[in-house]
């Protein structure tokens, strides 16, 4: 028989029915919806967020969080306070109070399976309530100037939107809170298998960290005590004092997070397709994170100006010396340039990437040039309060981000209903590859 392609599967009206095949009219709609159901890419661990920068509340449902994870409401505070960290935020982050009710999929301080819904009220929601309501009428201040560099005017022109803050309102970064919530939940569940992430910053506008040691779980209390983020005390200063200076002219500065996740077991991610890479996934998640402009993993930017011979990192037989952070099925490297993944897959190795965040486009002495939507005429853009810079903020995130790709990877690979049940997953998988059992028992966190 001729092969084909075109209409396979499919019968033409009055054609005779091959015989032997069973009946099964295909609707052009139901084939449409089985393709896209066969090539979509599903995340395990989903979630979604809801709510505006000065709205009631913002809200989060995460789904796909197995039962019997330890969680409560201090939990997700002590998250969130973190990402309230750093010089340079403006006087919201002095007030805002995060409160957190925790709707539904908690049950006694533990998650039962289902959907786990958080709420985080806004501290100044009567103040904007009016500006905010959702029942019918009118704003009293419209904001007709977009700002360069914000999502205003592409929002404004794509949306039929005559006021930026209908676009503002959702493109600020106040949702990143949302996700810390979400991302709480997931570091928890990693905890469960011994993965741990960090994040530091490595950049604040042009002063840099050129250290190149990674710093390791024990030096997050220092580094969350920084008042940028950063452990070493010389750059730190630096950092302080550039956010000093653009504060005084009114101007916004920019900077660089790395996240490094320990323990991270060998294969999650997957070469077989390019919506599988482990890398792409990280990418994708640091870059959604509000004005990030670019992603490394690993060495990445230094690599293209090295040869072949010194790029990579050579592999080689663990010793029982070695650091017990690195789950590599027994085999390890000395080097870390491919950031802990190879082929869109984990090595084992801690995993490293960098998030590079543009200055913010919002400045307390707006100075760039607009153009006024009713009137056309050049201006600058509104004045609306702002950070000098979210940079030690958006480090928090990153961690955030990088955990919600983690878990979901896990999740993938191990599955599982209850945390018991991940949690001995993952122990089989090591055991299979031979891993110490010292090394997964000294990684893990006591689990049901
Ligand atoms: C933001 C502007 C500022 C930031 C805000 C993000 O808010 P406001 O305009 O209310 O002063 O503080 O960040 C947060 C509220 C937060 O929780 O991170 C912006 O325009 O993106």
């Amino acid at each position: 028989m001729r092969a084909s392609f075109r209409g396979e599967g499919t019968q033409r009206v009055g054609e005779p029915r091959e015989k032997g095949r069973p009946h099964r009219g295909v609707e052009k709609g139901e084939r449409a919806e089985s393709a896209a159901a066969t090539s979509r890419f599903a995340w395990m661990l989903r979630f979604l967020t809801a709510g505006e920068s000065h709205g009631r509340a913002l809200v989060v449902i995460v789904e796909g969080l197995p039962a019997g994870l330890l969680v409560t409401v201090e939990d997700i505070q002590r998250g969130l306070a973190r990402r309230r960290l750093g010089y340079g935020r403006g006087p919201r982050m002095r007030f805002e109070a995060d409160e957190v009710t925790l709707i539904g999929g908690i049950r006694h301080g533990r998650t039962i399976g289902s959907p786990v819904a958080i709420e985080i009220a806004n501290t100044e929601w009567p103040k904007w309530e009016s500006e905010m309501s959702p029942a019918p009428g009118l704003p009293t201040k419209v904001l007709t100037q977009p700002r360069p560099g914000h999502a205003d005017l592409s929002g404004m022109l794509k949306y039929g939107l005559a006021d930026a803050r209908d676009v503002l309102e959702r493109a600020s970064a106040r949702e990143t809170a949302a996700r810390v919530a979400a991302g709480t939940l997931a570091k928890l569940l990693l905890g469960q298998i011994g993965v741990d992430i960090l994040s530091h910053i490595v950049q604040l506008g042009a002063a840099r960290n050129e250290g190149s040691v990674l710093p390791v779980l024990s030096d997050l209390p220092r580094i969350d005590e920084s008042a940028v983020r950063c452990l070493d005390p010389g750059t730190e200063a630096r950092m302080v004092a550039e956010v000093k200076a653009a504060a005084k002219e009114g101007d916004s500065l920019g900077g660089v997070a790395e996240v490094v996740a320990y323990g991270v077991p060998v294969g999650l991610g997957s070469h077989v397709h390019w919506d599988r890479r482990l890398d792409a996934l990280l990418a994708q998640a640091l870059m959604s994170i509000q004005a990030i402009k670019a992603v490394e993993i690993g060495e990445g930017l230094a690599l293209p100006g090295l040869r072949g011979s010194e790029a990579h990192d050579a592999i080689r037989m663990a010793r029982p010396a070695d650091s017990d952070g690195e789950l590599g099925g027994g085999y390890t490297r000395d080097t870390y340039r491919a950031g802990g993944i190879e082929g869109g897959m984990s090595t084992g190795a801690p995993i490293v990437a960098r998030a590079s965040m543009k200055p913010l486009a919002t400045l307390n002495r707006p100075s760039l040039g607009t153009v006024d939507v009713v009137t056309k005429e050049s201006t600058v853009s509104f004045k609306e309060r702002t950070d000098v810079t979210a940079v030690p903020a958006m480090g928090v995130v990153a961690e955030t981000m990088t955990a919600l790709v983690l878990a979901s990877e896990a999740l993938r690979k191990f599955g599982g209903d209850s945390v018991a049940e991940f949690a001995r997953n993952r122990d089989g998988y090591l055991a299979s590859l031979g891993e110490t059992p010292s090394a997964a028992s000294s990684l893990s966190e006591p689990h049901d």
